[in-house]
């Protein structure tokens, strides 16, 4: 068993569709200070909630932002933040009136069991279209790749492609490795 801290259901969803071992959700704020880069976010939050909800097993965080290239890589490390206040609508409206609407969704993991502290990440690029889709959540009615946003893919169709399924494959083939 591994625990994941995050609040965020439908990432776990992911998880656990992939990993080959069971996973915990645990609620814990670790502190995001919204100016670090995702690496560092999570290398911190990954340490910080081990030694804050105990040693019995090892604990993993994500940290995923969207970044829109017309927008120069906003909203980034303020994603969470800005879906909450603005919403993915207006993030489209942003980008409605650009020629340019690529953007790219990256997610970084840490794992640390008390001893390894290892990151993972993955990232796919797309484009910022007008909202489709009801599956999914987050910005994915907003994402499209390949001619499907990801709330038109089901959860294993997305993890086949996305960003997270790339960083959990990697973490995957990991925890494979230390058996
Ligand atoms: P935790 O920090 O508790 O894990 P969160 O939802 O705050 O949950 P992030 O800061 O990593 O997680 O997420 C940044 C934002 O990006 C947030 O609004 C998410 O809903 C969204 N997001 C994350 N992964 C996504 C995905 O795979 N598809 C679409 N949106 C995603
Ligand atoms: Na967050």
């Amino acid at each position: 068993m591994i625990r994941f801290v995050t609040g965020n259901e439908g990432k776990v969803a992911e998880a656990r569709e992939y990993l080959p071992t069971e996973v915990e959700q645990v609620e814990y704020d670790y502190a995001e200070v919204q100016s670090d880069d995702l690496e560092t976010i999570v290398r911190r939050g990954a340490r910080e909630a081990y030694e804050e909800l105990g040693a019995e097993s090892g604990i993993f965080v994500d940290d995923t932002g969207l970044f829109v290239e017309a927008l120069d890589g906003f909203p980034g490390p303020y994603s969470a933040y800005v879906e909450d206040t603005l919403g993915i609508e207006r993030v489209w409206e942003l980008v409605e009136n650009e020629s340019n609407r690529k953007a790219a969704f990256r997610t970084v993991l840490a794992y640390y069991d008390g001893d390894d502290l290892v990151t993972f990440e993955g990232s796919v690029r797309g484009r910022i279209v007008a909202p489709r889709g009801e599956d999914g959540f987050g910005y994915d009615p907003i994402f499209e790749h390949d001619g499907s946003t990801f709330a038109e893919l089901s959860t294993e169709e997305k993890n086949a492609i996305s960003h997270r399924g790339r960083a959990l494959a990697a973490f995957a083939d990991w925890l494979a490795e230390q058996e």
